[in-house]
């Protein structure tokens, strides 16, 4: 199966993480190519950034459909146009934070997510209240930028080892979710030194995928994740119209951001 994993934002070096890590949890014979579009936020870091990211992610998501990938992951801990993206999807589409959390679910009572700034805290908030696991689930802040965990000089890692030690002291953590996809690299070696669960989103959700993708489930098309109905788009959006065939139209050259295949 072939699994396409997107990162909303436009970092390339992240993308190629992402890439790694996706290609580390996937099963032989499974074939994981990670993208970022070409336009759109450095970094996710608040809703701001998150709407302008989700466009980009859109059209990544179309071309997907076009190369015929059988499913999804949305590498952004906001979940960032995880909806829209199955109104366009055939295939399953999961988001890392949605997948982490229910891993989470299943190996322990409590879990804390530890992500980077306070701003991105209320939005991850929300996220646990959708996702039924709010009562279990406490989200705080490393205050890590995002772009601080590409710099191996910045102390990040040991900002977000830190926060993690006062979650498991303070808040009970029985497992920890790693709130941003730029953690992925970090959570083998923190579940080793921490002696407990540290969960990525992007392994996660790659699995995951591979399951529902094994198991013949598709998006369903009988209710809100049916294709976009074609109307006209004006100005600058109007390369993402809806057409009668599937979802938005040809969203302009092929390639679009840096890929990572593998
Ligand atoms: C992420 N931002 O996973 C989120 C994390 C955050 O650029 N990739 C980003 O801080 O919300």
């Amino acid at each position: 199966m072939r699994i396409l994993i997107v990162n909303p934002n436009t970092t390339g070096s992240m993308t190629e993480k992402i890439g790694e890590a996706g290609r580390a949890a996937a099963s032989r014979g499974t074939e994981v190519t990670a993208v970022n579009p070409a336009m759109g936020p450095e970094s996710i870091e608040g809703y701001y950034d998150e709407a302008f990211s989700v466009p980009g992610l859109l059209e990544e998501i179309r071309r997907g459909e076009a190369l015929g990938f059988d499913g999804y992951v949305i590498a952004c801990f906001d979940d960032t146009g995880l909806d829209a993206a199955r109104t366009l999807a055939a295939g399953p589409v999961l988001g890392i934070c949605e997948a982490a959390m229910h891993a989470a679910t299943m190996l322990g009572g409590r879990f804390s997510v530890v992500t980077t700034l306070a701003r991105s805290v209320p939005a991850l908030e929300g996220l646990a209240r959708r996702y039924g696991v709010a009562d279990r689930c406490r989200v705080r802040a490393s205050d890590v930028p995002v772009l601080a965990l590409e710099d191996p000089k910045s102390g990040a890692a040991r900002k977000v080892e830190e926060e993690i030690r006062r979650a498991v002291r303070e808040d009970g953590a029985e497992c920890i979710v790693l709130g941003c996809a730029g953690m992925a690299d970090l959570a083998a070696e923190l579940s080793r030194r921490l002696g407990l669960p540290v969960i990525d989103g992007v392994a996660a959700a790659t699995r995951m995928i591979e399951a529902l993708v094994g198991l013949g489930l598709k998006t369903s098309k009988v209710g809100g994740y049916a294709a976009p109905l074609p109307k006209a788009y004006s100005g600058e959006f109007r390369r993402f119209a809806p057409t009668p065939c599937h979802g938005p139209a040809d969203a302009g050259r092929p390639g679009g951001g840096r890929t990572a295949t593998g």
